[in-house]
């Protein structure tokens, strides 16, 4: 098989990350997959070696920094030149004010959506900047754009995203690398089984009266950014369903 450029994906265990790593895996990217759930990725790993791609699945919590330097920070040959980064691995738990919410949920967030993606950074940023290329693609929301009731952590660490991408975009500017946002609303994807501790009534209900989002809508946002010409950074797309017109703004029938 010959070698196309290479992609980290993270979060490919599920919804957003998943579709990502196919659609990449189909524009000819070579796949490095994380997540948590070992066994999905080895199943998606599978999936896209049928597609005539080269894929390395590697289990690891993005919270956890050492794992992280570890997994991405020594990478074997021929996976060490990495090209793209998609730090997808988020989530939010619970949708309770500040004063009923729990302080656990509040650190799971923040670990997760924040220090995971500055994680994932830190250890692919080394190599791009010697090799003077490579392109973060960090998955935000319009939860960092706006924020909604209930939404205060999940929001705030979104917004940290934002923060976060803009700056980097300054600093990278002299390595030649691209640090690009995808801002989605609403998606069905187990993202709300997860804010809801499981509950899939409740889940299932967030996605009733409307057309949501796929996954796939988001990945191929994402492919767009990836594969825009190298002179060309997509800074960050914003997209929505139909029905949605901002995050207080949901067209139910
Ligand atoms: P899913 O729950 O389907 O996917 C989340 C992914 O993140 C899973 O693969 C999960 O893998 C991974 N993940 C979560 N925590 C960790 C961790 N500590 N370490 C490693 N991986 C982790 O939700 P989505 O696909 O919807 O979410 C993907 C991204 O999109 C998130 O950043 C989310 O905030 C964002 N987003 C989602 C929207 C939506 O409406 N669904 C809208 C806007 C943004 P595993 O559990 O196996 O570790
Ligand atoms: C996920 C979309 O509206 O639940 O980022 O915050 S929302």
């Amino acid at each position: 098989m010959k070698r196309g450029k290479i992609a980290i994906v993270t979060g490919a265990t599920s919804g957003i990350g998943e579709a990502a790593a196919l659609k990449l895996a189909a524009a000819g990217y070579e796949l490095i997959l994380t997540g948590r759930r070992a066994e999905r990725l080895e199943a998606l790993a599978d999936r896209i070696r049928a597609q005539h791609r080269h894929c390395l699945a590697l289990p690891f919590d993005v919270r956890d920094e050492a794992a992280v330097k570890e997994n991405l920070g020594n990478l074997p040959e021929p996976w060490a030149n990495i090209d793209l980064l998609v730090n997808n691995a988020g989530l939010s738990q619970g949708l309770n004010p500040v004063h009923d919410a729990s302080m656990s949920d509040f650190n799971t967030m923040m670990d997760t959506n924040v220090k995971g993606l500055l994680h994932c950074c830190q250890a692919v940023l080394p190599g791009m900047q010697a090799r003077q290329s490579g392109h973060i693609i960090n998955v935000s929301s319009i939860a960092g754009k706006e924020v909604y009731p209930n939404g205060n952590v999940y929001c705030a660490s979104k917004h940290a995203v934002e923060a976060i991408s803009k700056s980097m975009r300054m600093e990278l500017l002299p390595f030649g690398i691209k640090v690009s946002t995808v801002s989605p609303g609403l998606v069905e994807t187990e993202f709300s089984l997860v804010r809801f501790y499981g509950d899939e009534a409740r889940a299932s209900q967030v996605y009733q009266g409307y057309q949501p989002l796929s996954a796939d809508d988001v990945a191929d946002a994402i492919q767009y950014i990836a594969t825009a010409p190298e002179h060309v950074n997509i800074a960050d797309i914003l997209i929505l369903p139909k029905a949605q017109a901002s995050s207080m703004h949901v067209l139910k029938r």
